[in-house]
């Protein structure tokens, strides 16, 4: 193999944010961008011992660049002294397959292109992110570390050869390295068979059982036709846009009432079927719809937590949970009857990581559609599906009597988030630093029946390895006359490509039985008005209502 050294410059900003690096196409385009930051991440990943006898796992969600992307990053392993790299047909793996391959196949580590739920296509996202051995998302440390050499970095190395095919199955040879194309889904569908109890979903769908699953023409359709139709007998058509494009179809793969809007029109009709879900770009995330009832994703946690002992995998109890921090409290009053741990940690997956590892936790979520338990270290579309699908067999309720009635065990969290996209960063600074100021006057002050009862900057204190994660969300707790709470919770956040988003989170619990199931925005109404009052963003950006509302 021939070795040849590039010579580069460091870029600005190529820091990894909440879920890798993301940026548009355009920029990642630029000659050495990618390289730049893959040349980084080898730097600080490299064992002393060196590459040698180590597997690196490599897939992609199909997007645009996925394929020259693909090419590099092996070009690149090579040079580095890898022995074995495995890539997904065509380029393809979904984020939890990676995550399952590089645990299955004890890989060093898995590179994973994807800019997720964002849009692709030549004038969309792109995105690269680094699995470690565990199978999930590099901790802060190591992402810090790449951001830091990327500052620095004046080369980088790259073997001289030609493009591998990624299209047929099986092992090619390159000098003392092996590159192997395994199927894509064929891992993935053992690791779901060996969770979830298959004949009891088979029987489900034999009894009459509809379904719909939108894969939104992202990675999870071969995926999902596999699973619902081949396997699970779910008639042909359950699964639509089943075929990945490079622009998914000119649409957002984001699965929310918003960009999954024809699904959720189906399931708010008369004809819709029993059962509706979707998946997005890199098929960590899902949304689930039942009939006439979308399910809002931080109910989801909770509705899962209490029903997991239905699939065979989660029978005999759960370790604990976790959720994100400004996902809502609604999972934590499952832990508490269930009497296990619940923790709180910060916004992105990285963080689950060592308390699954460390067995204090089975499941897991966050209120941006994304769930999953310890099979693998990443969130699971698919899985969040059958396990919702295993709990359905094993109860045959619908969604909706399943949900109302754990509302009327554990009381209802109305949850709400509002999103406000592409402001310009300083004007975005500016809201923050404007709440952050009023933080420590804000204990005891009273708001239209709300006290506060304390409100902070969120540091995460990570209970297994010590490390202390500042500055995670600002957060305003309150408790009404009934002693029951709400929740403002207000950050930046970390995975978009233009300008600075800002999330307001607002949160309220209502325990009366009789109040439950009123439309979410109304119950809040007087808790949203307050959270834009707080933060006085009209004032200071311009903009007197959200872009995105889910
Ligand atoms: C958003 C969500 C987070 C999620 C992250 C990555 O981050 O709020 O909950 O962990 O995306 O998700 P995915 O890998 O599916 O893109 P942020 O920082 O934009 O709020």
């Amino acid at each position: 193999m021939n070795i040849s050294t590039i010579q580069t410059q460091p870029f600005e900003g190529q820091k990894p944010g909440t879920s890798g690096l993301r940026k548009k196409v355009t920029v990642f385009q630029q000659p050495h961008y990618l390289a730049n930051f893959v040349a980084s991440l080898f730097a600080v990943i490299k064992p002393a011992e060196g590459f040698a006898g180590k597997t690196l796992v490599i897939g992609g969600d199909g997007r645009f660049y996925n394929d020259t992307a693909i090419q590099l990053v092996i070009k690149m392993a090579l040079a580095q002294g890898f022995s074995k790299i495995l890539i997904g047909q065509n380029g393809i793996l979904s984020t939890p397959a990676v995550s399952n391959i590089i645990r299955e196949y004890q890989a060093f580590g898995g590179v994973i292109l994807s800019a997720s739920h964002n849009a692709g296509g030549p004038d969309g996202d792109f995105g690269i992110k680094f699995n470690i051995a565990n199978g999930g998302p590099a901790p802060e440390k190591i992402t810090d570390a790449i951001y830091a050499h990327s500052q620095t970095i004046s080369s980088y190395d790259i073997v001289d050869c030609s493009d591998a095919d990624l299209s047929t199955l099986g092992v090619t040879t390159v000098g003392n390295a092996v590159i192997e194309i395994i199927d894509s889904v064929a891992d993935y569908v053992v690791l779901m068979q060996k969770l979830f109890d298959f004949n009891a979903i088979r029987a489900l769908f034999q009894s009459g059982f509809t379904m719909r699953f939108d894969a939104m023409h992202a990675v999870t359709g071969p995926y999902a036709h596999k699973i619902f139709e081949d396997i699970l007998g779910a008639p042909k058509g359950t699964v639509v846009n089943g075929t990945p494009l490079t622009d998914f179809g000119g649409h957002h793969p984001d699965p929310n009432l918003v960009h999954a809007h024809e699904l959720y029109a189906l399931m708010m009709s008369d004809a819709a079927p029993d059962f509706g879900a979707a998946s997005d770009g890199d098929g960590d995330r899902n949304l689930v719809i039942g009939r006439g009832m979308p399910v809002a994703p931080s109910d989801a946690l909770a509705v899962l937590t209490a029903n997991a002992h239905h699939a065979p995998a989660y029978a005999a109890g759960l370790f604990g949970v976790a959720r994100s921090m400004p996902t809502s409290c609604a999972v934590d009053r499952v832990a508490q009857a269930l009497g296990i741990e619940c923790f709180e940690t910060p916004t992105g997956w990285k963080f689950f990581g060592n308390l699954l590892d460390a067995n204090r936790i089975t499941l897991c979520g966050e209120e941006s559609a994304g769930a999953s338990s310890n099979h693998v270290r990443e969130k699971d579309g698919l899985w969040a599906i059958l396990l919702w699908l295993n709990i359905l067999a094993k109860t045959r309720v619908s969604v909706k009597a399943l949900l109302e009635s754990h509302w009327a065990t554990y009381g209802q969290n109305y949850y709400t988030r509002h999103d406000f996209e592409e402001i310009e960063t300083d004007k975005a600074n500016a809201v923050m630093t404007h709440i952050k100021t009023q933080l420590p006057n804000l204990a005891g002050q009273t708001f239209g029946g709300l006290t506060v009862q304390s409100a902070d900057d969120f540091s995460y204190h990570d209970p297994i390895d010590g490390s202390v994660s500042h500055h995670q969300g600002l957060r305003v707790l309150f408790t009404d006359e009934a002693n029951e709470n709400a929740r403002i919770v207000y950050r930046l956040s970390g995975t978009g490509t233009v300008g600075a988003t800002i999330r307001m989170y607002i949160e309220r619990y209502e325990g009366d039985a009789r109040k439950h199931g009123q439309d979410t925005q109304n119950a809040l109404a007087a808790l949203i008005q307050l959270a834009y009052r707080l933060a006085n963003i009209e004032t200071l950006t311009g903009r007197g209502a959200a872009d995105v509302v889910t």
